[in-house]
């Protein structure tokens, strides 16, 4: 048996099947992720990417952080790729239970994905940090240098920056729907990021499947592993 072959026995064996991915998943819309060989790491800046994405270097060179934000994390006309949308029809189809995403491109809901875990927060997000007022993400990219309210607070993405903690009721539910999972899709993520990448620990069953381009360091704990691009996978399963 082939693997998408395995894959499509799991799946069509599952009805609480959850997903839990990385930028990987959105490569295919076109959105650099951090650890490929294109990723942002790779690319030459002034401060390493996780640095400039610090809460730290937020606070102290506000300015530089809203140009990189600007310049690599606002990717406003990516389209959800074939991987979203297969996922967006497992769960109209009532086989699928949430997607758990690492993501902040919003690129799950625009494919119609209900249940959205975002362990990250959203680019689409923007909150007054002075008044709460919202803000979508056009007005950051249009926004010069730092984007100020009407109220003349800082304008701030609800993203989660290195060093800040993730949303607890976010985590919880995901701790949950992992746990009720009867199976769990693992795809587009280097597994390199916590506490996020830690919550798969939270499955307890025997259909694990890791979809990604390049081996993780939880490879030899699934029972399938599919080293490929995510998108080409999810265009040969069949969604009933
Ligand atoms: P990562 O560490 O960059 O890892 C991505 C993984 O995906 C790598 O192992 C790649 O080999 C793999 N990959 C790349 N393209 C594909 C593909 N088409 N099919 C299958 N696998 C592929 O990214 P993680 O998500 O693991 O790291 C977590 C960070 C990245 C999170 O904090 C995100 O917020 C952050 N990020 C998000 C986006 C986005 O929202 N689209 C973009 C860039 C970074």
């Amino acid at each position: 048996m082939s693997e998408i072959e395995k894959l499509q026995q799991m799946i069509d064996e599952s009805k609480r099947i959850v997903f839990f991915g990385g930028a990987g998943v959105s490569t295919e819309s076109g959105i650099p992720d951090f650890r490929s060989v294109d990723g942002l790491y790779h690319q030459k800046y002034d401060y390493p990417p996780e640095t400039i994405l610090s809460h730290s270097f937020y606070i102290s060179k506000t300015k530089e952080f809203f140009k990189f934000y600007r310049d690599k994390m606002l990717c406003l006309d990516a389209k959800p790729n074939k991987a979203h949308l297969a996922l967006a029809k497992l769960e109209e189809a009532g086989k699928l239970t949430a997607v758990i995403t690492q993501n902040i491109d919003g690129l799950h809901q625009a494919a119609g994905s209900k249940t959205v875990y975002e362990l990250h927060g959203s680019v689409l997000r923007n909150y007054c940090e002075r008044c709460g007022k919202f803000y979508d993400a056009q007005f950051i990219l249009d926004s010069k240098e730092v984007p100020l309210c009407e109220c003349g607070g800082r304008v701030k993405p609800d993203v989660v920056l290195y060093e800040e903690g993730l949303d607890q009721q976010t985590l919880q539910a995901s701790v949950k729907a992992i746990q009720e999972a009867d199976m769990l899709i693992i795809g587009g993520t280097s597994l390199a990021v916590y506490p996020a990448a830690g919550l798969i620990d939270y499955y307890q069953g025997d259909k694990l499947v890791l979809i990604n381009k390049t081996p993780t360091s939880r490879d030899s704990m699934a029972n399938l592993v599919i080293t490929d691009s995510i998108g080409e996978v999810f265009s040969k399963i069949e969604i009933s």
